[in-house]
C-alpha cells in the first residue's frame, strides 16, 4: 500500500464505510506492515460503542442468539459490528459458512457488520487480534459491539472477557451447568441465558445456575441475572436486551467504567508485553540452539535443572549481577 493509502482508508472506515473496515480488519489480521499504525490511529477514536462478549459451549445457540439480539438492537436503530472467534478452525472456514447461514437477516443488513476470525497472528494471538477488530468497529461508529467465543478454553476465556458485558450461553443439555463451573463460566458471566428452553430441562439448569451465582461470593452489587431464551422460538430475546441495557447503566451509574476500561486495557498491554517477549525469545537463533545444548546436557546429568534455566534466560533475568 503506498503512503497516501492508509489515511484515506481510515478516514473512509471513520465514516463508516464498509469496505474500508473490512480492508482494515485483513491488514490488521494479516499482519501487514500497517497494523500498527492502524490500531494507533485507531484507539483515540473508540470509546463509543457498548461491547459484548458472548461465549458458551459449542452448539448452545450464541450465533442464533445474538442474531436475535442483534436484529433486536437495529430495531432500535443502533448500528451494529460482530466477531465471530472460532479458534479451532481457522482455514477451513467451517464455522464462518455455518455462522452466516446462522445469520443471515443479520448480515443481509447493511447497518450489521459481521467478521469471523481465526487467525490467531504473531502479534499477541487471537485476543489481541479480537480486541483490534472491536476497536476497529468501535472507531467506525458501531453503537454495539459484540464478539461471540467458544468457552473451551483460556485463549477463549480471555476473549470472552475482553467486553463490558459478558453473556454466558448455555443448554439444559448433557451437564451444562456442572462444565460451566468447572470452565470457570460462572464467574465471567454478568448475564447467563439457558437457551433450548423450548426443550425439557430449562427450569432444572436456571434453578442450578442461580443456586451457583448465590454461592459465589461476590462482592459486586451486580447480581447477574438468569433468563431462559429460545432463539428459535423468539423467547426471552427483549429480556435478554434488557438485561444488556441494565448492566451497562449499571456500570455507568455506578461510577465503575472508568476502571473496567483500565483493567480491560492492562490486561491488554500485560498480554502485549508477554506475548511479544515471548515471542522474541523463542525466535532467537542462539537461543534456540542454547536450548538443545541444554537439553543435552541435562539429559546426561551434566549440570542441574535450575543451573539448565538460568542459562536460558535473558540477561538481567538469570540472577546474575550484570
Ligand atoms: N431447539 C432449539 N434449537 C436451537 C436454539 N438455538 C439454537 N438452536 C440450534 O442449535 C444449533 C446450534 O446453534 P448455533 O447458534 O450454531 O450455536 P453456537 O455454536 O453456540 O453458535 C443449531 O442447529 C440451531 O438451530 C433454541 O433456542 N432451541
Ligand atoms: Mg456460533
Amino acid at each position: 500500500m503506498n503512503r497516501q493509502a492508509l489515511p484515506q482508508l481510515l478516514e473512509a472506515a471513520f465514516g463508516g464505510n464498509r469496505r474500508a473496515l473490512a480492508r482494515l480488519i485483513s491488514l490488521v489480521e494479516n499482519d501487514a506492515p500497517e497494523r500498527s499504525a492502524i490500531l494507533d490511529a485507531v484507539i483515540p477514536k473508540t470509546g463509543g460503542a457498548w461491547r459484548v462478549g458472548v461465549t458458551g459451549p459449542p452448539g448452545a445457540g450464541k450465533s442464533s442468539l445474538l442474531e436475535e439480539i442483534v436484529m433486536a438492537y437495529r430495531e432500535r436503530g443502533k448500528t451494529v459490528g460482530l466477531a465471530a472467534v472460532d479458534p479451532t478452525s481457522p482455514f477451513t472456514g467451517g464455522a464462518f459458512l455455518r455462522d452466516r447461514i446462522r445469520m443471515a437477516r443479520a448480515g443481509a443488513d447493511p447497518e450489521v457488520f459481521i467478521r469471523s476470525l481465526g487467525s490467531r497472528g504473531s502479534l499477541g494471538g487471537l485476543s489481541a487480534q479480537t480486541e483490534a477488530v472491536l476497536d476497529l468497529f468501535d472507531a467506525a461508529g458501531k453503537d454495539m459491539v459484540f464478539v461471540e467465543t467458544l468457552g473451551v478454553g483460556q485463549a477463549e476465556l480471555d476473549v470472552a472477557e475482553c467486553g463490558y458485558t459478558t453473556v454466558v450461553v448455555l443448554v439444559p443439555e448433557s451437564g451444562d451447568g456442572i462444565q460451566a463451573m468447572k470452565a470457570g463460566l460462572m464467574e465471567i458471566g454478568d448475564i447467563f441465558l439457558v437457551n433450548k428452553c423450548d426443550h425439557d430441562g430449562a427450569a432444572l439448569l436456571e434453578m442450578e445456575l442461580r443456586a451457583a451465582l448465590e454461592l459465589g461470593s461476590n462482592a459486586d452489587s451486580w447480581k447477574p441475572p438468569v433468563i431462559q431464551t429460545s432463539a428459535i422460538e423468539g423467547r426471552g430475546i427483549a429480556e435478554a436486551v434488557e438485561a444488556i441495557e441494565a448492566h451497562r447503566t449499571h456500570l455507568a451509574q455506578n461510577g465503575q467504567l472508568p476502571h473496567l476500561r483500565r483493567r480491560l486495557l492492562e490486561r491488554r498491554l500485560r498480554r502485549g508485553v508477554e506475548t511479544r517477549v515471548t515471542h522474541a525469545l523463542w525466535t532467537d537463533p542462539e537461543r534456540a540452539a542454547k536450548l538443545e545444548e541444554t537439553l543435552d546436557k541435562l539429559l546426561s546429568g551434566g549440570v542441574g535443572f535450575e543451573e539448565s534455566l538460568r542459562a536460558l534466560l535473558p540477561e538481567g533475568l538469570d540472577g546474575e549481577e550484570s
